[in-house]
């Protein structure tokens, strides 16, 4: 029986695993340090994915809105999409087509759409759901180091420091393997900080806690950065050496004297002291942030407010320590590299810089003045669709907006105002659901293609199993489209040729793959980039002899608290939050089809203080109505004194009525343009039952 090494179809640790027989089987793989043999119970489950009975095996089309959708051949399908595009394209313009990606998507596919976006359609309406995972943590570290690659180094340094602060990331559910690198820490006496409104399973572990407000973390980093300052634990020296524009951040975190931050936070004094001197204590520290700490309307600036810290302190830049942000995606990484953003081209070049653009000309054979410019972000283009200056068609590879977008029901009314909604999915998700051309897609196992995984290491994903008969690639799909649009240069189908593409469109850049081969990545375990030449050894560590701004040195930026866009008041007088549990994947179009993970996790919940459930009349196992300024949601009661009094916590993987982002605040930061999904204010009440149906 041949076993095929690959990694997860899931999260950005890309846990390697093997796959062999029939019914195919996944063994955890031992040489991949990520995971070093270990696997989440999603991993262990992925893959049941492959032969979930839904799967779609061919195109689908109505004839109209409203007609139910209808399997239809291929040809029908993208000629449709092709005459369609070309007809409206005709009436409003280029951008009257977009283009929607994903992080999951192999950096093939992630190339190969915004190349389809910028010279097949000529729109530059094309973003993707990054925008609503890492973007703010990708904004501060480009100001802060002038380039932004996820962690610092190789995974397994972080098993050697003296100490880590975790800030908004709950690791034992949404990376379990993730965890041992913690434990190895611990274990060799170094300190585990996690700063978490909820006491979650990675709190439990660690050997302090910091339990703050949502939206709060900003004012938290100032004052520890301020009590660093008076404590003498800040490195001067490096300061000096290393860095600019202290001098304005010394000043600002002036005024966030310890008592003020404390009534800010709610976290105590002691424990914010006790944070500081751990940090300082060594001479390798990480400060990590994932969602919890980015995904707000001032995400940028919390994530400034970290790296400051880690700066003062002298961490970024020095073997085993720094700052570094854990991706999510499987792609998280890759995808936000190869040119899928609104304001990118490949290699993480900015879209407005001429020398850039006439380099991704001279690459793809077209005038440099027919690449369009920047276009919106996610939220601002999903918010745009069918509306009277925005895209008429969208097309969708590789999200479920409809779960996962905030302010979900506003999603839909945009999606449902198109004139052509086309989504490539091997299922049909709630939003492929809602369109009026579904192209079925191969998945994971089934095709093969790099991955960039959250150290930054590029990695092989190897198909394993035979696709479906009348399912294609993505590439094939793009290809076909660019073919039938008279799209000028090569549209290769085959995952090798386009990455040798993609390796001189991103030479040069800041994300360089161009030393990377697929026989580099077999033989070493993957490649760091950049990696600027086949002779180049890729780089684990970027930082360790210069920043990347062109003075060589990291920027301070005096960043000040400015609370949450929707403050609590008394018509909605909580806190909600929301993010993820460990046997769910994002909108759940996978993991709700295997049911392993559907019986460990089955419906949606709020997670509620048992003390709060009181004074609401609310009692465990009870259906309740979750209301905010922009919808209702009803979901079961689960009491728990793990969460702060004055916050509320709902998973957001389901669909239908118990949607968390029927809630959430489509706020936005002013220079990511992530949405504020970690905080907005609601209220709650029991739920009425008529004939046992929760209203
Ligand atoms: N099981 C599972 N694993 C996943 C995913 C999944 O959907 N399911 N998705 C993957 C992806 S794409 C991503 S982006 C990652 C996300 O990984 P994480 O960031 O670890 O996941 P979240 O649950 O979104 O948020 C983490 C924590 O932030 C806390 N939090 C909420 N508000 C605040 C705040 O204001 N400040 C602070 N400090 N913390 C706050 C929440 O209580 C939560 O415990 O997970 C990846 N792995
Ligand atoms: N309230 C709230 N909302 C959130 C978050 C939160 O914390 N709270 N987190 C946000 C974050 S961090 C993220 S990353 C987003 C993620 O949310 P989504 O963007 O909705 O991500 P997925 O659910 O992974 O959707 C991927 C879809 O593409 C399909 N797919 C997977 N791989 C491929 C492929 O290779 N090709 C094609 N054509 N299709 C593919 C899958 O079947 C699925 O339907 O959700 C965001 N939404
Ligand atoms: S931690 Fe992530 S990559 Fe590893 S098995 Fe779980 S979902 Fe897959
Ligand atoms: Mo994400």
């Amino acid at each position: 029986m041949t076993e095929t090494p690959t990694h997860c179809p899931y999260c950005a640790l890309q846990c390697g695993m093997t796959l062999g027989g029939t019914p195919v089987q996944v063994t955890p793989r031992e040489d991949v340090p990520a995971n070093r043999g270990g696997l989440c119970q999603k991993g262990w489950t992925a893959a049941e994915m492959l032969t979930v009975p839904d799967r779609i095996t061919g195109p689908l089309m109505r004839a109209r809105r409203g007609a139910p959708l209808e399997p239809c051949g291929w040809d029908e399908a993208l000629d449709r999409i092709a005459a369609e595009t070309a007809r409206l394209q005709d009436a409003h313009g280029r951008d009257a087509i977009a283009v929607f990606g994903g992080g999951g998507l192999t950096n093939e596919k992630a190339y190969q759409l915004g190349k389809f976006a910028r010279v097949a359609l000529r729109t530059s309406q094309i973003d993707y759901n990054g925008r609503f995972c890492m973007s703010s943590a990708a904004a501060a570290t480009n100001r802060a180091f002038g380039m932004d690659r996820g962690l610092p180094g190789p995974i397994t340094d972080l098993g050697v420091a003296d100490a880590i602060l975790l800030v908004g990331g709950n690791v034992a559910e949404t990376m379990p393997p993730f965890m041992r690198h913690l434990t190895d820490m611990q274990g060799r006496g170094g300190a585990l900080i996690v700063v978490d409104p909820r006491r979650t399973a990675t709190a439990r572990q660690a050997d302090l806690h910091l339990q703050p407000t949502p939206g709060t973390d900003l004012a938290l980093a100032n004052g520890l950065l301020h009590l660093a300052l008076t404590e003498g634990l800040v490195d001067e020296a490096y300061i000096a050496e290393r860095t600019n524009g202290f001098a304005a951040v010394r000043t600002v975190v002036n005024g966030y004297w310890p008592d003020r931050v404390e009534r800010i936070t709610g976290v105590p004094v002691p424990h914010m002291r006790e944070a500081v001197r751990l940090l300082a204590r060594g001479r390798r520290s990480l400060i990590l942030t994932a969602r919890g700490a980015e995904q707000h309307a001032r995400g940028t600036d919390m994530v400034t407010a970290l790296i400051n810290l880690a700066l003062a302190l002298g961490l970024p830049g020095r073997e085993g320590s720094g700052y570094g942000c854990l991706t999510g995606q499987g792609n998280g990484q890759g995808g936000r590299e190869h040119g899928q953003k609104a304001d990118q081209l490949p290699g993480y070049r900015k879209i407005d810089d001429p020398a850039a653009r006439a380099h991704m000309a001279w690459v793809w054979g077209v005038d440099a003045d027919s690449i369009p410019g920047p276009g919106r972000s996610a939220y601002e283009l999903l918010s745009a669709l069918g509306t009277e200056t925005g895209p008429k068609a969208l097309l969708l590879f590789g999200s479920n907006p409809v779960v996962s977008a905030p302010r979900a029901t506003a999603v839909e009314e945009r999606l449902d105002a198109l004139d052509l909604l086309v989504a490539a999915d091997f299922v049909l998700s709630e939003t492929a659901s809602r369109a009026d051309v579904v192209l079925p897609t191969a998945q994971w196992a089934e095709e093969s293609g790099t991955m960039t995984n959250l150290e930054g290491r590029v990695l092989r994903r190897r198909e394993a199993v035979r696709r479906p008969d009348g399912v294609w690639t993505d590439l094939e799909i793009i290809a076909a489209l660019a073919d039938r649009l008279d799209a000028p240069g090569k549209w290769s189908t085959d995952p090798a040729e386009v990455f040798d593409e993609l390796r001189a469109a991103s030479a040069g850049g800041l994300a360089d793959y161009s030393g990377i081969t697929y026989e580099r990545i077999e033989r070493d375990g993957g490649v760091f980039w950049p990696c600027p030449g086949e002779d180049h050894p890729g780089t684990p560590r970027p930082f360790l002899d210069r920043f990347a701004h062109p003075d060589g040195r990291a920027r301070f930026t005096p960043v000040e608290h400015v609370g949450a866009a929707e403050d609590v008041d008394d018509d909605y007088p909580v806190y909600l939050t929301t993010g993820r549990v460990l046997a769910q994947y994002q909108s759940g179009a996978q993991t709700r089809r295997v049911r392993p993970l559907v019986e460990a996790a089955p419906e949606p919940f709020v997670e509620l203080h048992p003390d709060l459930a009181e004074r609401l009349g609310i009692e465990d196992g009870d259906d309740v109505r979750v209301a905010s300024r922009r919808g209702t949601a009803t979901v079961r009661a689960r009491l728990t004194d793990a969460i702060r009094h004055d916050t509320v916590f709902i998973p957001f993987h389901w669909a239908g009525g118990g949607r968390a982002n029927l809630l959430t605040n489509p706020a936005l930061d002013p220079m990511s343009r992530m949405p504020e999904f970690k905080v907005c204010a609601v209220r709650l009440e029991p739920a009425a039952r008529v004939n046992g149906v929760a209203q």
